[in-house]
């Protein structure tokens, strides 16, 4: 794993990478620096405690944790750190990804996850710059810059309707 990186991007298998992916680009699009594993809570527990309890001492600021199925990695990685960990609920074949979502989503009171919609890697990685901007005002500013371009491109869709 990279030692100059902000937000650690974990997955429980190779599976997820395609759902995962598009948190790997909402960071690389703001120039978050990161890195990319697969820690599993069931198959390599020992390695995500490993993971969780050194993510904080490496430098990393935040974890974006993503599972599927019975979906455990993010909340029992938010058990043994005390970085923000935002759950991403990958969908798989069977459940429609309700099974990740109500796996990640409802944590015990103490232990929070902030969990996206299923499948909402994205999101997971625009809250990670968000986060970060807090106390970076000039990735902040790239968070307003884009937001003002959503802003633009709704608008243009509705001018575009309209003529
Ligand atoms: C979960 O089991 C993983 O996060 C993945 O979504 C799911 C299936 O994993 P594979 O059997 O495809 O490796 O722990």
């Amino acid at each position: 794993m990279s030692e100059s990186a902000q937000v650690g991007l974990i997955m429980g298998s190779d599976s997820d990478w395609p759902t995962m992916e598009a948190a790997a680009e909402a960071l690389a699009e703001f120039g978050i620096r990161f890195e990319v594993g697969v820690v599993s809570a069931h198959r390599t527990p020992q390695r995500m405690l490993d993971y969780a309890k050194e993510a904080a001492g490496r430098g990393i600021k935040v974890i974006i944790a993503g599972a599927g199925g019975a979906a455990h990695l993010p909340g029992m990685v938010a058990s043994a750190t005390p970085l923000p960990v935002i759950g991403v609920p990958v969908p798989l074949k069977y459940l429609d990804g309700m099974d990740s979502l109500l796996s990640i989503v409802q944590m015990p009171a103490g232990v929070p996850v902030a969990t996206v919609s299923i499948g909402g890697a994205r999101n997971a990685g625009l809250l990670a710059a968000r986060i970060l901007g807090a106390s970076d005002p000039a990735l902040q500013q790239r968070m307003v810059a884009f937001q003002e371009s959503l802003e633009a491109m709704v608008l243009d869709k509705d001018k575009a309707l309209r003529e």
